[in-house]
């Protein structure tokens, strides 16, 4: 029997989009740089010019799923990585949002077959998105890992290869 598992190596060649929202960038702004340090320091080429990265901004977390799927059935692309953070105000807008976000992306990676992160933050305050998004620690570069390890990983499941 075989096992199967991603490696964070075997970059080359490896394509990735990266959705960001607009709405609270001063925090999503903080997750893509986190992300692109990540990658980059995985060997990955960054530049908006280059052939490995192609960034998408929209303009808040609930537009997200649309532009995953999107850019998903365009069958280029190893992973997915969406980037958001929803903060709770004084209104049920946070409980509409996120849950649309979180169901959207799932489908999105179900339904096309291509992995997609989901690295939307969800928080109560400012103060604790700030803290996952480079204070503390930056989540950001989590998900650049989660993107690597499934891209490489679905590179060796057969069928799954990007045209
Ligand atoms: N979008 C976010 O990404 N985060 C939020 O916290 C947020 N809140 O709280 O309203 C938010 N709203 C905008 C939403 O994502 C859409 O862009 C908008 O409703 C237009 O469809």
């Amino acid at each position: 029997m075989t096992v199967f598992e991603g490696t964070f190596t075997q970059t080359e060649g490896l394509r990735f989009a990266i959705i960001i929202g607009r709405f609270n960038d001063l925090v999503t702004g903080k997750l893509l740089a986190g992300c692109q340090d990540c990658l980059k320091r995985h060997g990955v080429d960054i530049d908006p010019n280059g052939t490995q990265v192609d960034y998408i901004w929209v303009p808040g977390s609930f537009e997200i799923p649309l532009m995953a799927r999107q850019m998903a059935i365009a069958n280029q692309y190893d992973a997915i990585i969406c980037l958001g953070a929803v903060i709770r105000g004084d209104t049920p807008h946070f409980d509409y949002v996120s849950a649309e976000v979180a169901k959207g992306i799932a489908a999105a990676g179900f339904q096309t077959g291509v992995p997609v992160i989901f690295g939307i933050l969800t928080t109560d305050t400012l103060q604790q998105a700030l803290e996952r998004a480079g204070i503390k620690s930056n989540l950001g570069w989590n998900y650049a890992m989660n993107a690597l390890e499934m891209a490489t990983l679905m590179r060796q499941i057969p069928s799954s290869q990007p045209s």
